[in-house]
């Protein structure tokens, strides 16, 4: 069974679909974090392939919770799209009521007094938009979590296809999961998602349910396709298990090298940053999470012991990041890694936020983990941008992943904070165990080694935990 969708939002032959974001100004927002969270959602939204033409904003104490909006900015939001601004008749289960009344308490009495605000649509785009249908917008944006009930009263009132923030980052994922272990947890987020909107649904033509019908005897539609959702969660997640049991395997047997994970915001330069220090090839893209996937491997040109570096995949702000298992596997990742490093674009008016999300959502993840702090693309600040991030952001490393100097750095820095950390011991290996030698210049950076009566002695440097787990090996007797 599937329980693809379709399409969000339909195209309009050859020209790409055109939006308008929405957002509310909710009082602990200024007018900076505002146009930065719309200017990510517009960004997110060119990744689909749908041109921003315009943006909605309102002040608000909250968001109204019929449709987001109050009575006079929902006619404006609908003049680029072509539809009625009103909403016949609320549809909220068990109860209905007028268009006044779902709007609760809120105020709109604010409309006019905020259409001057700085991002607000042009009025005049909009009654073009109104006169020629070619120019109207067939999607909405909603830089917000919307419930069902918004999301439908917006798209009757707009006549467009409304998608809110997770949505559209769902969306995101699903088109760039390539493997078999992310095309599954985009499945299963899809799903998580849709539930509760199914839950809340009254009609049948709900667009998101396309494919789940086909109801059974004495069940109605919507307790099957619940059911039949649950059901495919299910089999979606013992799939998953089996394939993440492998990775936690492939985590464990690589545990005793230093291992290093590259975290942070999405498009802060992750992957740039991997390509560089491990010469491998890994994805890299000015677009809104490129990768989707833990990368692993070894810091080049190889040290011993060799250093492992892990991509992951970059967080972003409003997202419910459990309901992207990526997430998970991107912290237990993180969790095991010895040493996290913190990218950040330091030449991103939002960096500050962007570090706070990123710590927030690598929140309950081992606290005595040592994490560098890079502040990178700092070929695009200028000097006196470099002086103001050294004073906020004291002992963070300033480097461009495009700079090899930078780079090498960087890796002498891995080096260093390892090779610290490692011992030097004397080893001696019977010649009834000669297997082990082998097993030694394996684990540890043989030094020295010579022949003697007794066996073979080897002066080694390697973690404690390595030279423990040999001298086991060997009986536990020291050299
Ligand atoms: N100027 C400049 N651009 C950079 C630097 N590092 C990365 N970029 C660019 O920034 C964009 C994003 O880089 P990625 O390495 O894909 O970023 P990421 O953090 O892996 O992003 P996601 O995988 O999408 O989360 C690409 O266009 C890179 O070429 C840098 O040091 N300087
Ligand atoms: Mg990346």
């Amino acid at each position: 069974m599937t329980l693809e969708h379709g399409p969000l939002f339909a195209a309009a032959g050859d020209e790409p679909p055109r939006a308008v974001v929405v957002a509310v100004q909710l009082p602990t927002i200024d007018d900076g974090e505002l146009a930065s969270s719309m200017a990510e959602l517009e960004r997110l939204a060119s990744t689909l392939g749908v041109e921003p033409i315009a943006r909605v904003t309102q002040r608000r104490a909250k968001l109204a919770p019929g449709v987001v909006l109050g009575e006079g900015k929902l006619k404006e939001l609908a003049k680029y799209t072509g539809g009625t601004g009103v909403v016949p008749a609320y549809e909220r289960p068990g109860k209905k009521s007028s268009p006044d009344d779902a709007d609760g308490e809120e105020e709109d009495g604010d409309d006019e007094a905020d259409a001057a605000d700085a991002g607000d649509a042009e009025a005049g785009e909009a009654s073009g938009a109104e006169s020629d249908p070619k120019k109207r917008a067939t999607v909405v944006l909603v830089d917000h979590d919307l419930t069902p009930t918004q999301q439908r009263n917006l798209e009757k009132a707009t006549g467009a296809d409304v998608l809110d923030r997770t949505s559209v980052i769902l969306e995101i994922f699903h088109r760039h999961a390539r493997t078999r272990e992310a095309r599954l947890q985009v499945e299963i987020a899809r799903l998580r998602y849709l539930a509760p909107r199914l839950r809340e649904s009254t009609d049948r033509g709900d667009r998101v349910r396309g494919g789940v019908g086909g109801k059974g005897a004495g069940e109605s539609s919507l307790e099957l396709d619940r059911r039949r959702i649950r059901d495919r969660i299910a089999e979606l997640r013992d799939e998953l298990s089996q394939i993440e049991g492998g990775s936690r395997t492939r985590r464990a047997r690589r545990s005793e090298l230093p291992t290093v994970a590259i975290v942070g915001y999405t498009n802060a330069g992750k992957s740039s940053l991997m390509r560089a220090l491990t010469s491998v090839d890994v994805y890299v893209a000015d677009k809104l999470f490129a990768t989707l996937d833990t990368t692993v491997r070894r810091l080049a040109p190889a040290t011993e012991p060799p250093i492992l570096v892990s991509d992951t995949v970059g967080f972003i702000k409003k997202l419910p990041h459990d309901l992207v298992a990526s997430f998970r596997s991107t912290l237990d990742e993180a969790g095991d890694a010895d040493l996290l490093l913190h990218v950040v674009d330091g030449s991103d008016a939002a960096l500050a936020d962007h570090i706070a999300v990123t710590r927030e959502v690598l929140g309950d993840i081992r606290d005595d983990q040592p994490t560098w702090l890079l502040l990178n693309k700092i070929d695009r600040v200028d000097e006196a941008g470099r002086a103001r991030l050294a004073e906020r952001f004291p002992g963070a490393l300033h480097l461009s992943a495009r700079e090899r100097s930078d780079v090498a750095a960087l890796r002498e820095r891995l080096i260093a904070h390892f090779a610290g950390a490692l011992e030097e011991a004397d080893l001696l290996v019977p010649w009834t165990a000669q297997r082990i030698v082998h097993q030694i210049h394996e684990r540890t950076t043989v030094l020295a080694e010579d022949h003697s009566e007794d066996g073979t002695r080897l002066r080694v440097r390697a973690p404690a935990r390595i030279l423990d787990e040999l001298r086991t090996a060997l009986g536990g007797a020291p050299a």
